[in-house]
Formats: C-alpha cells, sequence, structure tokens
C-alpha cells in the first residue's frame, strides 16, 4: 500500500508479554481483536519483552517465548509486510520517552495500580521498582506511535487510562504532541477467568496449567482441562454472579462461536456440566486447529521470522524516532 493510503488509516497499537504460553485469554480478550482490526487500521504489533522481565524470567525460556510469541502473532493471521510487527527491546526510544514520562508521572498514581499491587503480592521476593513503574512504559510504548486505539483486555483498562492522563499532562505543561489514545475492549471475552479460580483472570504466568489453556495445547490437552474445569454444584447451564465458573464457560463459548450467553443458554438447555464442558473443549479446540498448523510451519524457520522481527524494528523506529526527539526538544533538551 502506498505511504499517504496508509497513513490516512487510524493507527491501532498493542503488546503482548512474553512471559508464558500464550493462552485463550490472551486470544479472545485481544489477539483476535489484533487480527480483524488489520483491514481497517494500520497496525502496530509487539512482543513486550522488556515488561515481562518485571517479573523474573529464566533468560534460555525468556529467549525462546519471544520467538515463540512472534511466531504464533504471524500464526494466528497477523500480516508484518501491511502492517508493522517486532520486538520491543530492539527499538530503544520505548524506554528513553519511559524516562520523559516518568519524570512527569507521580508516584501516588502508580500505587495506585491494581497490577502492581497483585503481582507484588504474587511475588513478595522481587516488587521491583521496574514492576512499579511498568505503566509508564506502556505509556511510552502507546505514545511514540501516535496511536488512536489500543486493543486489549478489560485487565489493562487502567493501564490505558493512565497513559491517557500522561499524555495529557505532557501535552499541557509542554505544548501538543502527544496523541491521547482510546482503548478498545472486545464486548465477549475481555475477561477470560482462570479454569480453577474463576475469582482470577486466566493468566499466562499461573504457576497451574490447568488454570489456563495454551493456544498451543493440544486437543486432547484442552479437551481434559475443559473437563477439569471448577464449576458449581447446580447441573443447569446458566449465566449467573453465583456461579462464576459456568458463567465463564459461557462466555468462553460465546466468544468462540459468537453467540449470545442466552443463544448459549437455550442450546445447552438439559444437558448437564459434563457435556457442556465437553462441548466448549471442542469448540476451543477447533478454533485452535488452523492457527495450530500455521505455527508449526512458522516457527521451523527461523532465518525467515528474523527477518521480519528486523525489518518491524526498522519501521517501527522510523515512527518511534521522530515522536522521541520531538518530546525531547519540547522538554528543553540539546539536540
Ligand atoms: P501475565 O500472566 O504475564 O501477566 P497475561 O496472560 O495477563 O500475562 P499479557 O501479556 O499481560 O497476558 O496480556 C496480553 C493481552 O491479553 C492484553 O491485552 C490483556 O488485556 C489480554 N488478556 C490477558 N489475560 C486476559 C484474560 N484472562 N481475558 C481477556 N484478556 C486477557
Ligand atoms: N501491559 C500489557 C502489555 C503491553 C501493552 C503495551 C498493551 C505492554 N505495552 C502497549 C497495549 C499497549 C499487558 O500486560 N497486557
Amino acid at each position: 500500500m502506498c505511504e499517504t493510503a496508509q497513513s490516512a488509516k487510524k493507527r491501532a497499537l498493542s503488546f503482548i508479554q512474553p512471559s508464558g504460553l500464550i493462552t485463550i485469554g490472551n486470544y479472545l480478550g485481544a489477539l483476535k481483536n489484533w487480527v480483524e482490526m488489520q483491514s481497517e487500521f494500520d497496525c502496530i504489533y509487539a512482543v513486550a519483552d522488556l515488561h515481562a522481565i518485571t517479573v523474573y524470567q529464566e533468560p534460555q525460556k525468556l529467549r525462546s517465548q519471544i520467538y515463540s510469541t512472534y511466531a504464533l502473532l504471524l500464526a494466528i493471521g497477523i500480516d508484518p509486510e501491511k502492517h508493522t510487527v517486532f520486538i520491543q527491546s530492539h527499538v530503544p526510544y520505548h524506554t528513553q520517552l519511559a524516562w520523559l514520562l516518568s519524570c512527569n508521572t507521580q508516584f501516588g498514581e502508580m500505587s495506585r495500580m491494581t497490577q502492581f499491587k497483585d503481582k507484588s503480592a504474587k511475588h513478595p521476593e522481587n516488587v521491583n521498582v521496574g514492576l512499579f513503574s511498568y505503566p509508564v512504559l506502556m505509556a511510552a510504548d502507546i505514545l511514540l506511535y501516535n496511536s488512536d486505539l489500543v486493543p486489549v483486555g478489560a485487565d489493562q483498562k487502567q493501564h490505558l487510562e493512565i497513559a491517557r492522563d500522561i499524555a495529557g499532562r505532557f501535552n499541557n505543561r509542554y505544548g501538543e504532541l502527544l496523541t491521547v489514545p482510546e482503548p478498545y475492549i472486545p464486548e465477549t471475552g475481555a475477561s477470560i477467568k482462570s479454569l480453577q479460580d474463576p475469582s482470577k483472570k486466566m493468566s499466562k504466568s499461573d504457576d497451574n496449567p490447568n488454570s489456563w489453556v495454551a493456544v498451543l495445547d493440544p486437543r486432547d490437552v484442552i479437551i481434559k482441562k475443559f473437563k477439569r474445569a471448577v464449576t458449581d454444584s447446580d447441573s443447569c447451564v446458566r449465566l449467573s454472579d453465583d456461579k462464576p465458573g459456568i458463567s465463564n464457560l459461557i462466555g468462553i463459548y460465546s466468544a468462540v462461536t459468537g453467540k449470545s450467553a442466552g443463544e448459549v443458554e437455550k442450546e445447552f438447555e438439559g444437558v448437564g456440566y459434563g457435556d457442556f464442558k465437553a462441548a466448549v473443549g471442542e469448540v476451543v479446540a477447533d478454533m485452535l486447529a488452523p492457527v495450530q498448523k500455521s505455527y508449526a510451519e512458522i516457527i521451523k524457520d527461523k532465518a525467515a521470522l528474523e527477518a521480519l522481527y528486523r525489518q518491524g524494528a526498522e519501521k517501527a523506529s522510523r515512527i518511534a524516532a521522530k515522536t522521541c526527539y520531538k518530546a525531547m526538544k519540547k522538554v528543553g533538551f540539546v539536540l
């Protein structure tokens, strides 16, 4: 596509951490939208490796997860030729702008972030400064590219609001520069819960593998995990606040099939939990089968992958450098 037509489009941007195996929570809450938005927006997508090390990652494992996350983005249908798809640490402007933004962000506002509270409770031995200032780096990711829309799951809403506040404050203090982004959160699938504890979100860094279903889990494992999903002692497939386990499964079925919760309830009227869980496993496995096939091909060719992420970093750097230098100029640095 020619440069002018491309730049007339609005820009969508989002990142994903290589902090474990990508789950159906990530897929239904965010990645599915990433794919769909490609037809309408100029898209910038990245593997957020800098964010991932806010929780200790074993180096060997981190390296392989960065590769596999990048390959999975291609396998789900992200097009690195038409859009910009890269690895965050390959573009140094992220950490550079993050510093400028840190000096325009208050300690008090960072202290209110629920993800910081949750993750510091989960890793009391490693409450590092990076974990605390994580949302500032995320704001830099978004603001470097003048992003209009940010497709994420519901858990990232608070971080997006902070990014908007930081942009507004920077513009007020130094003059108009940064685009204030809008969140783009899906109606179904925005918060997929853990299969073992539906009061928590499904998270790829959860130590219990039965709590999540990975996009690359084999079919039999997917079905087994759904069969083991925690539900209540009732047997009626019905959405209800006091039935969080079954409500989560209805939500997953509905996000995968596009049917409303009411339609799902009707379809499974009189059907027991066991059969319903198996049916959810089946539709999820069917949805993932083509992605798994495509991933198996893509991950084989490391050289082709490398060429794509290097090209992605070059494209991203061209945009990021401009915003970063403009921001530095406004702040008063000698360039
Ligand atoms: P971690 O466990 O390391 O925090 P995560 O599974 O929460 O990882 P992220 O990389 O933080 O995944 O998120 C990638 C995208 O997936 C984000 O847009 C996030 O909002 C979305 N997402 C993550 N978990 C869920 C979930 N359970 N339901 C819906 N969307 C989710
Ligand atoms: N914090 C996000 C990952 C992330 C992101 C971003 C999402 C890093 N930078 C920029 C959207 C835009 C997460 O934990 N899901």
